[in-house]
């Protein structure tokens, strides 16, 4: 396939960019990290959303060069920020089921000079699907070296609930499909509602993803959600526009 053939001269080429997109705490909207998402600056298309081509990475085994590449990109960026941001970098199902996942974490830190603390990884529910006997222990693994463990997408999978409790996760951010359905749907309000309470009694930051509107956020700070994301807030965005951002806040 010319996609697959593309995508392998692309990470010797240089052609992956990552984006960043703001963090915010709900209620002051003071900017708390970022999340990294990779984009591919493709000669002859647009600027390629993930969503068309990290499957393609999971399935042609790419995806470790390319997140090794990301982890990289996404901690050399952090270090120009105040030190008390983080920043988050997604990381597929596939990567867990190898065993030197740790090993590249701890490199790219290692290699960038970035302190483990600040640095997050978002993981879904198909990590615990696949061997959850085994993506356990590499989670365990990865805490021991002082990153933090979110559960992204929540909502979405299956028995998210016993994940919760025995995986060592910091935090865990609820599918953007809650929050688009919240206004018009009382179940969906009901759901994140209790979302944020259990969230919160297993000591979990909870993050609410896909704000678009004021008043998803209001009632969201309404039902005491810690942290924000969302077009509403702030859109994915270069770099650069994100340390102006920084400096320069709404
Ligand atoms: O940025 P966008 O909304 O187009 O991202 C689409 C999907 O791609 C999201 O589910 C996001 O988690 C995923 N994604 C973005 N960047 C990365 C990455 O670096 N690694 C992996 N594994 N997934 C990513
Ligand atoms: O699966 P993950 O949560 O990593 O997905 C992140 C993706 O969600 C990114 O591709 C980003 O562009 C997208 N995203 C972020 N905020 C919003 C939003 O407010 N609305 C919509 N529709 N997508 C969003
Ligand atoms: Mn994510
Ligand atoms: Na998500």
């Amino acid at each position: 396939r010319q996609l697959e053939m593309d995508l392998r001269q692309a990470l010797h080429q240089d052609e992956f960019r990552v984006f960043f997109q703001p963090r915010f705490d709900a209620r002051s909207r003071k900017v708390l990290g970022a999340e990294a998402l990779v984009r591919w600056a493709h000669p002859s298309r647009d600027l390629l959303s993930p969503a068309s081509f990290i499957v393609l990475a999971e399935d042609t085994g790419l995806i470790f060069e390319l997140s090794d590449w990301v982890l990289r990109a996404a901690c050399r960026h952090a270090l120009a920020w105040d030190d008390a941001l983080i920043v988050s970098v997604n990381l597929s199902a596939v990567e867990f089921q190898r065993a030197d996942l740790v090993e590249r974490v701890q490199n790219a830190l290692k290699e960038t000079g970035l302190a483990a603390h600040r640095l997050e990884l978002e993981i879904t529910e198909n990590v615990m699907l696949e061997d959850a006997v085994s993506a356990l222990r590499m989670m365990h693994r990865l805490k021991a070296l002082g990153v933090r463990l979110s559960m992204d997408d929540f909502g979405t999978g299956y028995s998210s609930l016993g994940y919760l409790r025995r995986y060592p996760f910091d935090g865990l951010k609820i599918d953007r499909s809650f929050i688009m359905e919240m206004e018009q749907s009382q179940s969906s309000q009901a759901i994140v509602d209790a979302i944020i309470s259990m969230g919160h009694a297993l000591s979990l930051t909870v993050t609410a993803e896909g704000i678009e509107t004021a008043e998803q956020l209001d009632r969201l700070i309404e039902l005491t959600c810690d942290q924000a994301q969302g077009f509403y807030l702030a859109r994915p965005m270069s770099p650069a526009h994100f340390t102006r951002l920084l400096e320069d806040p709404f």
